[in-house]
């Protein structure tokens, strides 16, 4: 079955709801989320119109990056549950008619793990191959140095550790408790597929998040970085070890294992802005992957060569328009798919980034956002919070100690160790606006109820309550899941009618091309939803991304690319505001879809 010349699959038009275990919901009251808890929320969950949950890493963890360092693929984190639960949690998950997704993280263990413990314990040991060791560099005056310059992910530093025991640095693009496993080695990539893929496919799990997908395969000789960032002590790398040259080959080895159980499997792609580079992950043909995050949208107003020194709001609306149209253009002629997405876990939450989390205007950002995302070709994703307007934690009132995320604490490294620690005020600003810790604030049931509602069921249980691994977000009491069930105006609201409405009109707004208009204005994102092969319907969305009201008139016969003279009528189909739809200017945070026929 094709819809728009493009094949019609369950997951395309699937929408795929994001879970942060730490954070969504704790059963048992010691302030940690929890596997019971997730499944306690399955029908909240289902209310929303989930296909799919993926659900963050639950394995065991020392959590140094909140379990993207696993250091045992085959059982839970304790404080989250037990392989039990886990099973429960599938089993409840599918008697619903949701399906499971997990985060796939085999780029790295943590530096616990047994392999690792093993491989460092000598230079000789079997699996002193499953990591990637080096000797050190010396320079002239005998100081030892590390292998190259690259720069490691988090921070700034060296992707280098130097492991006194044995007497040589090991690879880590992230934390140094997160050891590049050496996939040139095929012995590792068999006991990975086993532990961290069949493991769980054998327990009915539907598919993965591939976690940092094209890391894998690094360059031979590991060479130096160019020199982006004079001065700067170690250099950006990822155009050297992203999109290395056997990673294709580690997929379609992978593929299978993946292909034996039908398992969709979604890549998170950084790095990679030619799309020719991203057709050769996602084109269906290449039987690579189903589809990939691309990072293009949510890294809009990121621009400086450390990640956090960017200036909150520094980007203009052509360049998010641009953003959009380079994630949507990758079907365009093409057998491939893409995704839709404004948060996740990495990002700070789009209000607050893209629109506007003034109490003024909060909901409305938060609905217009909402009817964007349901405008989209691609599989939808929704992160967990999105959904009741959740912005982030204000400046004021959620001091520096409260970032405990590893990419802000060793940003802040960074700055006291390179920069004697000027700036630390323009860090918590720059926290304040972008930190990964934003999203990972407790999720709140109850603005009501101690702590909003994290542990609500512990509570009601008569169980001791502590307070929540993170401080709980100070606006809890003004944006919450209790307060929003039953309000048909919430944002809640806004949402289940938003998912309704993309499934209503998939044909044009999953499976459409879509095309901007106006691309220079810098207040309204208009833009078009078409089928490749002509036909006589369009979408035609506009969203004032403004607080004042804007005039808008609708696109000509030119815009529409259609022939000069037809007789165009639009009629209004959804609009993010209550009421009847408006016509003529739009209000402000105002998003409104016609249909365009003639
Ligand atoms: O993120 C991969 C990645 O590239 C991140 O450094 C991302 O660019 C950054 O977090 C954006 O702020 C994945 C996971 O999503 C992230 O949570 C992990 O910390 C990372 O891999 C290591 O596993
Ligand atoms: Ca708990």
């Amino acid at each position: 079955m094709t819809v728009s010349g493009r094949l019609k699959l369950w997951w395309k038009h699937a929408v795929i709801y994001q879970i942060y275990p730490a954070s969504f919901c704790d059963s048992n009251g010691d302030g940690i989320g929890d596997l019971p808890g997730i499944t306690s929320k399955l029908d909240y969950i289902a209310s929303l119109g989930v296909d799919v949950v993926w659900i963050c890493p639950m394995y065991d963890s020392p959590q140094v990056d909140m379990g993207y360092d696993i250091s045992n693929y085959e059982d839970i984190y304790p404080p989250y549950g037990t392989l039990q639960d886990m099973e429960t949690l599938i089993r409840e998950a599918h008697a619903r008619g949701m399906k499971i997704m997990l985060d796939l993280v085999i780029n790295h263990t943590s530096d616990l793990h047994p392999w690792f413990k093993e491989s460092r314990s000598s230079k000789d040991n079997s699996k002193r191959d499953w990591y990637i060791w080096r000797p050190a560099k010396y320079s002239p005056t005998g100081q030892r140095l590390p292998p190259n310059n690259w720069r490691c992910k988090f921070g700034g530093d060296s992707v280098w550790e130097w492991d006194e025991q044995s007497g040589e640095y090991y690879l880590h693009l992230f934390a140094k408790e997160q050891p590049d496993l050496n996939w040139e080695n095929p012995a590792t990539r068999k006991a990975l597929y086993a532990s961290a893929m069949e493991f769980w496919l054998e327990r009915g799990v539907d598919g993965f998040r591939i976690d940092t997908v094209n890391m894998y395969s690094k360059p031979p000789g590991l060479p130096d970085a160019p020199e982006l960032d004079p001065g700067a002590p170690y250099q950006v790398a990822d155009m050297l070890y992203c999109n290395g040259p056997r990673m294709h080959e580690f997929l379609s080895e992978m593929n299978q294992i993946l292909a034996k159980y039908g398992a969709i499997t979604v890549g998170e792609l950084p790095s990679t802005p030619d799309m020719a580079r991203v057709l050769q992950y996602v084109s269906a043909e290449a039987k690579q992957l189903d589809m990939v995050f691309q990072f293009d949208i949510v890294n809009v107003g990121f621009n400086r060569p450390l990640r956090y020194d960017a200036k909150p709001k520094d980007w203009q609306l052509p360049e998010f328009k641009e953003a959009v149209a380079r994630t949507q253009n990758l079907i365009k002629g093409t057998d491939a798919w893409t995704t839709v997405f404004l948060e996740n876990h990495d990002q700070a939450r789009s209000i607050t980034r893209f629109a506007d989390d003034s109490p003024q205007h909060r909901v409305a950002s938060g609905k217009m956002l909402a009817l964007l995302q349901a405008c989209l070709s691609g599989t939808q994703y929704i992160y967990q919070g999105q959904e009741i307007g959740a912005i982030n934690v204000p400046e004021e009132g959620y001091p520096l100690e409260n970032y405990i995320d590893v990419s802000s604490c060793l940003y802040l490294d960074f700055i006291r160790q390179h920069r004697n620690g000027q700036g630390m005020d323009k860090a918590l600003t720059s926290l304040a606006h972008f930190a990964r810790d934003h999203p990972r604030v407790p999720m709140v049931w109850n603005g009501k109820a101690k702590y909003g509602g994290f542990s609500e069921e512990a509570e009601k249980a008569g169980k001791e309550v502590k307070e929540p691994w993170m401080k709980p977000h100070p606006l809890a009491g003004q944006i919450d899941v209790a307060s929003q069930l039953d309000d048909p105006h919430s944002v809640l609201a806004y949402w289940r009618k938003a998912v309704r409405f993309r499934k209503e009109y998939a044909d044009l707004l999953v499976y459409g091309d879509y095309r901007t208009l106006r691309e220079e204005d810098k207040s309204i994102y208009t833009f078009v939803k078409e089928p490749p092969s002509n036909g006589s319907v369009k979408a035609v969305a506009a969203f004032n991304f403004t607080g004042e009201e804007r005039n808008w008139e609708k696109p000509t016969v030119e815009e529409l690319k259609i022939e000069e003279g037809a007789d165009v009528k639009f009629m209004p189909i959804m609009s993010s505001y209550d009421g009847k739809i408006g016509e003529g200017a739009l209000r402000p945070y105002e998003g409104r879809v016609y249909i365009a026929s003639w």
